[in-house]
């Protein structure tokens, strides 16, 4: 197996490949990759290159899309642009990456015949009430809030096409809020964790009672690999591990695991269009492909993640300042 992953470099993305480098041992994987502020080459150390290449460009370029999906067999399709607030503040980029980038690796597969499978998120479907128990499914209509979930939904429209009118050899997951290694600090787990290592209190949006739905990072790779080997093609499989917590709780979890007085946090104003609730119905990927979570309890996965940037200061450092200056601006 010759594997494309896009966006390999990211959060996900590299904890992916890691994942598939160890579990298929005979697999090559190749990574493109922009590597935009999001992106880090690091993040793919101590891959060997008779097993691993590294290809640094843009999903929108035609010819280098066109090729490096002529030289494969699979395409994991992680790349984009993922920040919500930054969606609000200039969503061109989104359009351009999400919507075009999409576009490109569509035609590329449709012209060479090659499987994908597209990462994509819950965030498509809107959001749910937060006192009621419904949850998303595979059928849940699209109703999408931010620029960053219109463009990952208008992605996930143009697959389902490609697949209707070109039958190409396609598969969709939308997954909920991931966590662990890698995140960069833009994010509200890392965001927190490390203001807290800097004796800076954390911030929490609106009133703090938002709820996701937090699975960790290494499930959502078991679950890719699982739909990429066993997925039925031209179908849709909803990702999560049945982790819901308001955003309240989940900081005062950091702060208690960290140290720190459980109300040591800064209310900020709210994000705009901000959802209210998140929560994964994931029978179908567990009923038809044997898929279960293995990190269920988020206490100790979260501990892990915190032990982790405690550990790997030099990698998050950098981005710190730059990702403070950009709330400020916000005054967030
Ligand atoms: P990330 O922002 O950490 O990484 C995105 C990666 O894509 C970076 O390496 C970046 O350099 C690369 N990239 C961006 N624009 C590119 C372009 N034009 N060409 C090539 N590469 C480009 O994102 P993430 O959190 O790892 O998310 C990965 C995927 O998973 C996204 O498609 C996202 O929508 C989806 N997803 C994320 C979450 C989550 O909680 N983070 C949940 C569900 C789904
Ligand atoms: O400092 C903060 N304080 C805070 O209360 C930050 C950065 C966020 N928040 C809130 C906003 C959200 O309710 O925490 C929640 C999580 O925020 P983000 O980490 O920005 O994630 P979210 O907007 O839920 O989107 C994430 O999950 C779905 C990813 O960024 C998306 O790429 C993915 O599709």
């Amino acid at each position: 197996m010759r594997l494309l992953v896009t966006g390999g470099a990211g959060f996900i993305g590299s904890n992916f490949v890691h994942y598939v480098y160890k579990h298929c041992p005979d697999w090559h994987i190749t990574v493109l990759d922009k590597l935009t502020y999001a992106g880090d080459e690091k993040n793919l150390a101590g891959l060997e290159p008779n097993r691993f290449q590294f290809i640094k460009d843009d999903i929108c370029d035609e010819a280098t899309v066109d090729k490096v999906v002529a030289d494969c067999d699979a395409i994991v399709h992680f790349a984009a642009e993922t920040h919500v607030d930054n969606s609000l503040h200039g969503p061109d980029r989104f359009i351009y990456t999400n919507v075009v980038g999409t576009y490109q690796i569509l035609e590329a597969v449709r012209k060479h015949d090659k499987r994908l499978h597209h990462v994509s998120t819950d965030e498509v479907y809107g959001d749910l009430e937060p006192d009621s128990t419904e949850k998303f499914s595979e059928t849940t209509p699209y109703n999408p809030s931010s620029p960053y979930s219109a463009t990952k939904a208008a992605s996930d429209m143009l697959v389902r096409a490609w697949v209707r009118s070109y039958k190409i050899k396609a598969t969709i997951s939308n997954c909920s809020n991931n966590y662990g290694p890698y995140q960069h600090v833009e994010k509200f787990i890392p965001r927190a964790i490390t203001n807290i290592l800097l004796g800076q209190k954390p911030k929490l949006y609106g009133k703090g009672l938002n709820i996701r739905d937090w699975i960790y990072t290494e499930d959502h790779s078991s679950a890719v690999l699982a739909i990429l080997e066993k997925g039925k093609l031209g179908e849709t499989y909803m990702v999560g591990a049945n982790g819901e917590k308001s955003n309240q709780e989940v900081l005062e979890m950091t702060l208690e695991l960290m140290g720190k007085p459980k109300d040591w946090y800064e209310f900020v104003s709210d994000r705009p269009g901000h959802d209210l609730r998140y929560a994964i119905d994931a029978r179908k990927i567990r009923a038809e492909l044997g898929w279960t979570p293995a990190y269920t309890d988020f206490k100790k996965g979260l501990a892990a993640t915190i032990e982790w940037y405690k550990n790997n200061r030099d990698w998050w450092q950098p981005q710190k300042a730059e990702t403070e200056a950009k709330y400020k601006e916000l005054g967030r």
